[in-house]
């Protein structure tokens, strides 16, 4: 056994350990929403209601409305950033916190919409099981939001004519890559397996399209399927603790601070020690046979006005996807799917194999010091 190998196994026993240590309240299982009984269902659904019924005393703002709020102050910190992901990591777990002081027995599923991605609007998220909010541009008001001024919320979407989603064999694709850049990954997940399910469901000027997109619950179940996207990939040999670089001329740094959380991204990183985790979708066909795989019509294009929204580059943006899409025209073909979905990568190998070590030596300690 060569010293790496010695100093993996080490590391594995201490982040078990660790996870066990530092979580005294159990661990948290995030399941797909169709797993979810009917009385956890409910439950989900009472929480957030009592969320949207509590005052925060700030005229009449509620404890739902003050979180959709934080997702607007903090847009050019959380998009288009290396931050992306550690940002929206720990949004949802804060929002998931809030709901448990409400019902410590609740966690925020996750809605694998790839599953959903040749008939979407079958899926539990659109029935009232979950809150069934009637699309068009009126909204719906047994959902009422106030910022940026009081509405009811808008699902812009037509039903004969909806969009499909990135399929589980992409995404597949995209969280097992182990070339090693976070930054590509970074930047492939958030510009469009995300923003086809924001934009689709929020139409043109819908609360999804928006930056008041938490407004719309649909919204943490959508992000707690990127994350788990996120952590999918993080599971791959190697990769759990690449982060650093620098990307698009953005410096990512692990001490970069996560404001208004009072972490940073390293303490973002290792969601064992978040004390969550996500069950994989029980016994369901994941992977859409031949037959529907043809059937499926590719994923509208992005609308330019939500790449500019996000300061995005459109040209950038196209590229990401029209790399995708010829996957899944490939997919439709029956052709073998191209590895090389995340495109060019930034030249960090070395950078990679030292911080492995480093944070592999790191969680071990750390893990055994409370021991002593
Ligand atoms: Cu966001």
């Amino acid at each position: 056994m060569n010293i790496l190998n010695f100093l993996q196994i080490f590391a594995l026993l201490g982040s078990l350990f660790a996870q066990q240590s530092k979580c005294p309240n159990g661990i948290r299982i995030r399941k797909e929403i169709r797993d979810m009984t009917n009385a956890e269902l409910e439950a989900l659904k009472n929480a957030i209601n009592v969320m949207r019924s509590t005052s925060t005393g700030n005229r009449t703002e509620t404890i739902y409305d003050y979180i959709v709020k934080v997702h607007l102050d903090y847009v050019p910190i959380a998009h288009n950033t290396p931050q992306f992901l550690p940002w929206h990591r720990l949004y949802v777990l804060y929002v998931e916190d809030i709901l448990r002081q409400i019902d410590p027995t609740v966690t925020i599923p996750y809605w694998d919409w790839g599953v959903d991605a040749a008939r979407p609007l079958n899926s539990v998220v659109f029935s009232d099981k979950y809150f069934n909010i009637r699309p068009g541009p009126q909204g719906d008001c047994s959902f009422r939001v106030i910022y940026p001024r009081v509405h009811c919320v808008v699902r812009n979407y037509n039903a004969n004519n909806f969009t499909t989603f990135i399929n589980s064999e992409t995404l597949q694709s995209i969280a097992s890559d182990t070339e090693g850049d976070y930054g590509s990954f970074r930047e492939t997940i958030e510009f469009i397996p995300h923003a086809v399910v924001h934009s689709g469901v929020g139409g043109v000027n819908g609360d999804m399209t928006s930056m008041m997109s938490p407004n719309d619950p649909i919204f943490w179940l959508h992000h707690s399927m990127i994350d788990k996207i996120w952590a999918d990939w993080q599971e791959q040999t190697d990769n759990f603790w690449l982060y650093e670089g620098t990307h698009l001329g953005q410096t990512a740094s692990l001490w970069n601070n996560l404001e208004p959380f009072k972490s940073n991204v390293w303490q973002s990183m290792d969601f064992d020690s978040l004390c969550y985790r996500y069950a994989p979708l029980s016994n369901r066909p994941q992977m859409l046979s031949h037959e529907e795989l043809e059937d499926t019509p590719l994923p509208d294009r992005i609308p330019l006005s939500w790449i500019q929204m996000h300061g995005m580059d459109e040209e950038k943006f196209r590229n990401v996807e029209n790399r995708i899409r010829s996957i899944m025209m490939a997919q439709k073909e029956g052709k073998e799917i191209s590895r090389e979905i995340t495109g060019a990568k930034d030249n960090n190998e070395g950078a990679k194999l030292s911080s492995t070590l480093f944070y592999s030596i790191a969680i071990a300690l750390l893990a055994f010091i409370p021991a002593f």
